[in-house]
């Protein structure tokens, strides 16, 4: 079973559709990771593959679509936008463990408490939020320290039924990420540079949280190892930094 795949191809044909897609590459080795986790009959396939695009408006459009078995499933999917939109980052950590589900969603805002911003970002998904938040309840237990990072319109669900992933998850999903791209669609390029130094610093700050905090770093490091695994979150999943300073400024 996985679980995620509808979501992965729902959301690049909708992409395809409505933007001028371009490929994004991905480094070598990072394509797509395979091991064989577990012993005897517990023995399973652990399967990684990573997708990633850009237009002119989106730095780095990328998925890591993690596939190993029923109790191991996840689509980590996240928008960057060029440092020179104030566009939030969209943002889906759908993770099925052992445990149950795991559903974050949410477009993450660069400013996350000015209120014009929320107008301009927030404002206009709060009724497709509640709509879908009638079915998808608060989560409980989200880490303060992450909560800068998260819209007052954030999904945060632990569904017990896969169910419920397959249809209102799919549902808000698909919602979310049509109402992105009608952001994208009206972002007009920032030139003040002020603003722009602004929008910087809010990336890195949110680049930086995520990097460091990865909660996917325990399980590729179990699966891939250490070296893998910190390539992979500082070369492709997280790369923003080492894109400014391999650019010339
Ligand atoms: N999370 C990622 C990436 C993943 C990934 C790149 C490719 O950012 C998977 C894989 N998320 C993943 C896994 C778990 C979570 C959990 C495997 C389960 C970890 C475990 O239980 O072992 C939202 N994701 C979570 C949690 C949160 C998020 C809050 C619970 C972790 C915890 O309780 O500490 N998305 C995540 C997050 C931000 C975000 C913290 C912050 C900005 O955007």
């Amino acid at each position: 079973m996985t679980l995620y795949q509808p979501f992965l191809d729902y959301a690049i044909a909708l992409l395809q559709e409505r933007l001028n897609l371009q490929p994004y590459a991905i480094p070598q080795g990072f394509e797509s990771k395979q091991a064989t986790v577990g012993k005897g009959k517990h023995q399973q396939e652990v399967l990684t593959t990573s997708y990633a695009y850009q237009t002119t408006k989106l730095r780095q459009i990328r998925a890591a679509h993690v596939q190993g078995g029923n109790s191991l499933q996840v689509l980590n999917f996240v928008i960057f936008p060029h440092l020179n939109y104030d566009l939030p980052f969209f943002g889906a950590d759908l993770v099925t463990l052992p445990g149950g589900h795991l559903i974050a969603l949410d477009m993450q805002p660069l400013f996350r408490d000015d209120l014009g911003y929320q107008a301009k970002y927030t404002q206009p998904i709060l009724a497709t939020f509640h709509a879908h938040q009638q079915h998808l309840p608060w989560g409980g237990d989200f880490p303060e320290e992450a909560q800068p990072f998260f819209s007052p319109a954030f999904i945060w669900t632990r569904p017990q039924e896969t169910e419920v992933v397959e249809t209102h998850v799919f549902a808000a999903f698909i919602d979310y990420l049509q109402a992105y791209l009608d952001f994208v669609d009206q972002a007009q390029p920032i030139t003040d540079s002020k603003y722009l130094a602004d929008i910087e610093q809010a990336q890195l700050r949110y680049l930086g949280y995520r990097a460091e905090k990865d909660p996917a770093r325990g399980m590729f490091t179990r699966f891939y190892g250490a070296e893998w695994t910190e390539e992979y979150i500082h070369g492709f999943l997280f790369d923003l930094e080492r894109k400014l300073a391999s650019a010339i400024r």
